[in-house]
């Protein structure tokens, strides 16, 4: 960290928005990010019928082609690069390289399709790279406590699981600080 030294710059960190497609990755990006987002998204087609499910998320016209990108500064030093990653599976061969420098991630996960997201925790647990667990609750619902999720998603015990809302800044604010909670306990 920076630390007390006003003349030091800031500490900065690469962070990952993992997960499934459509569970509010480019969402929490942007809800999140103090400077407007980097977008790469493309409309859905006729020819992800049968291979997107939208389910839930029929409103849905659009998907992460590439990355989201933003930014946000947390206390006075420390600086998250936050790189959402493409949810359709066709466009997962990207997250090797996205994942290349970062230091944590959050596994975002539809409360409604859990099953979603379980790529999306083997990919961290298998690099070794610490993440928390994001529980979007579309329509702002929670049906099910932190500990019936770890239990779905095999979680160990170390792994935060965290209620939040995809679209409200605090609320992925309090996710990224668990996050960097995790990654200071684990050095
Ligand atoms: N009601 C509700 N809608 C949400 C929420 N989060 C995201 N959405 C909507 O759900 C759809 C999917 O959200 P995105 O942010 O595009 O999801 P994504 O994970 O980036 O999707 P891909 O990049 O295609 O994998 C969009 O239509 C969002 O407006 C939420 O918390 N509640
Ligand atoms: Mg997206």
């Amino acid at each position: 960290m920076a630390g007390s030294d006003p003349t030091a710059a800031p500490d900065t960190v690469k962070i990952l928005i993992a997960g499934g497609f459509g569970v509010g990755k480019t969402t929490m990006v942007g809800s999140v990010s103090e400077i407007a987002p980097l977008r790469t998204e493309e409309p859905l087609t006729v020819a992800g019928l049968g291979v997107d499910d939208l389910v839930g998320i029929e409103e849905k016209r659009a998907t992460t082609v590439a990355l989201d990108f933003g930014r946000i500064t947390i206390g006075d030093d420390l600086v998250l690069y936050l790189f959402g990653t493409p949810g359709q599976q066709r466009f997962w061969f990207m997250w090797n390289d996205l994942a290349v420098g970062a230091l944590g991630a959050v596994v975002l996960m539809d409360v409604r399709r859990p099953q979603a997201s379980f790529a999306a925790v083997d990919f961290f647990e298998r690099r070794g790279i610490p993440f928390v667990v994001g529980v979007n609750g579309f329509h702002g619902q929670h049906p099910y406590p932190p500990e019936d999720v770890r239990d779905a998603l095999a979680l160990p015990e170390h792994v935060p699981v965290l209620l939040c809302d995809a679209r409200e800044r605090e609320s992925c604010r309090d996710v990224l600080i668990a996050l960097i909670d995790r990654l200071i306990a684990t050095v």
